[in-house]
């Protein structure tokens, strides 16, 4: 299978490292929604990243798809535990960081796309206010119960806190102040150490199996 996207991209990024982590071998191209739209639009016309082209060719889209559908296929490895009060837990981080990625590429994509003269600043206010809302409530819910990062236990809301924490330090530091959030710039730093985290960095560059 071959992952589309480029890794400065949190959702890409959570996918290639959960790939890795799930044994799952796959191919990875580095395409720009952006820089490279009409090539990314001929894999998928929506041009959305993360792109998924399976085995048989069928394109999917969606993280939390292309994560479901890796579980599927790894089985019975999972990055998601199979307690239900556990479950519940790590779906709660999951969400929370999810909303994380999502309000600081709203502010990217307000900052940067948008003309300067139509930038709206109350909008930016609101969103900026659910960001810090996002990893207020994680730096609490790490607080109350402590996260080592052991490679052979990781769970995906390990995996997504740490990849939206440094996405958020990368694109929008100004907004997030790190010393606000100890536990979380701990996670990040044990988390970045792994070596699926370093074979997908954030960044232009391109994911190839070791
Ligand atoms: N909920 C989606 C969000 C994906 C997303 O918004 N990706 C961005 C790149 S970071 C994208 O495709 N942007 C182009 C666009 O939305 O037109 C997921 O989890 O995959």
């Amino acid at each position: 299978m071959k992952l589309i996207g480029m890794l400065d991209s949190p959702y890409v990024r959570r996918v290639a490292i959960s790939l890795q982590l799930l044994n799952l071998p796959f191919e990875h191209q580095s395409l720009s929604v952006f820089r490279t739209f009409d090539q990314f639009q001929q894999i998928n016309p929506v041009v959305k990243a993360p792109t998924l082209i399976c085995d048989n060719g069928e394109v999917l889209m969606d993280s939390g798809l292309l994560l479901e559908y890796a579980e599927a296929l790894a089985a019975p490895r999972s990055l998601m535990p199979a307690n239900l009060p556990e479950r519940q837990h790590v779906l709660r981080l999951i969400g929370l960081a999810l909303a994380a990625c999502e309000k600081s590429v709203q502010i990217i994509y307000e900052k940067n796309l948008r003309p300067s003269e139509k930038l709206h600043q109350p909008w930016i206010e609101r969103v900026t206010g659910q960001l810090l809302a996002a990893y207020d409530a994680l730096e609490m819910e790490l607080r109350q119960q402590p996260l080592r990062i052991q490679r052979q236990e990781i769970h995906q809301g390990a995996v997504t806190m740490a990849v939206a924490w440094y996405f958020s330090q990368q694109m929008v530091p100004d907004l997030v102040p790190a010393q606000r959030y100890p536990l979380l710039c701990d996670l990040s730093a044990q988390a970045e150490a792994l070596p699926e985290f370093q074979a997908a960095p954030h960044g232009d560059s391109t994911y190839r199996q070791a």
